[in-house]
């Protein structure tokens, strides 16, 4: 017989694991318990979400890259679950050009987002964010190695939070913390750090719903021909025509064909 390669071997054992988890899908929806299933199944950030007051998305330049597809799904789960988001991008030291920084910070706040411009090492954004904190439960989200936990020494150096350095081959993060830690800074001021995250699933949203969760899309959506236009290949689009025209940023919609993509 010809023996199976790795991925063979891994490409099974999902395959199976799919099958079951799919079987038991079936079970649940014959009994009624789909809201249970799917709740088992959210990412522990979707669950932690409905506890916070801010989910603070950090990403960083260069070291690792900025992830703006990552960033934009991080903001669905606050859309979803209609907590307030700030977006942190960390690492400015690294750029030899601000404007890159500028510009995709204008990007996010012409939709309505906050967002910070930060590095722990100018120490630029330290004093706002630390404010930002004040009389809130945050949590700190991104994926590994973006800065969330330096953020926090530099907010509050007496936490003495583990840090580590990125990889030199992969130019990631090392997946330094491991676990949910809270720490308190003040009597009404709670932060959160999260282990990096770089897979956010969304199993209880349907394609048609995807569009609910882009911010700039919401007021457009009503004027698309069919009420539930994805804004894919749909004529005529409101969506669509505003990107043409350049009222909603390609890259926003780019990041938005991806996300239906990754939908059931
Ligand atoms: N140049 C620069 N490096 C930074 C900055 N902030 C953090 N770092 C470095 O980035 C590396 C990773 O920082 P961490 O705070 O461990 O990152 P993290 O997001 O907590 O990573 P995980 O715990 O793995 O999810 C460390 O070497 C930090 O010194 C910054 O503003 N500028
Ligand atoms: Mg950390
Ligand atoms: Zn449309």
């Amino acid at each position: 017989m010809k023996t199976l390669t790795r991925r063979q071997q891994k490409q099974i054992k999902y395959f199976l694991r799919d099958k079951v988890d799919r079987q038991k899908k079936d079970e649940q929806i014959r009994e009624q318990k789909l809201p249970t299933f799917m709740e088992q199944r959210q990412p522990y950030i979707r669950r932690l979400a409905r506890n916070l007051d801010q989910i603070i998305i950090v990403d960083s330049f260069h070291s690792p890259e900025l992830k703006p597809h990552l960033i934009d799904r991080y903001l669905v789960l606050a859309e979803i679950e209609n907590r307030q988001a700030l977006i942190c991008l960390n690492k400015t030291d690294l750029l030899e050009n601000q404007s890159e920084a500028e510009e995709i910070a204008a990007l996010y706040r012409s939709i309505g987002y906050d967002v910070l411009l930060t590095s722990t090492k100018s120490r630029q954004g330290i004093e706002e964010l630390s404010g930002l904190l004040q009389g809130k439960r945050s949590a700190f989200a991104g994926h590994s190695g973006v800065g969330k936990s330096s953020l926090l020494n530099a907010v509050s150096p007496e936490l003495q939070v583990e840090v580590s350095e990125i990889s030199e081959q992969t130019n990631k993060g090392r997946h330094t913390t491991t676990q949910i830690k809270i720490f308190t800074l003040g009597p009404l001021t709670e932060v959160i750090d999260l282990p990096g995250i770089k897979v956010l699933d969304f199993i209880d949203i349907h394609k048609s719903e995807a569009r609910a969760y882009y911010r700039e899309f919401q007021e457009l959506n009503p004027f698309c021909k069919f009420s539930d236009c994805l804004h894919i290949s749909e004529e005529p689009c409101a969506v669509k025509q505003a990107v043409a025209e350049g009222i909603i940023d390609p890259r926003r919609y780019a990041s938005y064909l991806k996300f239906v993509e990754s939908l059931q």
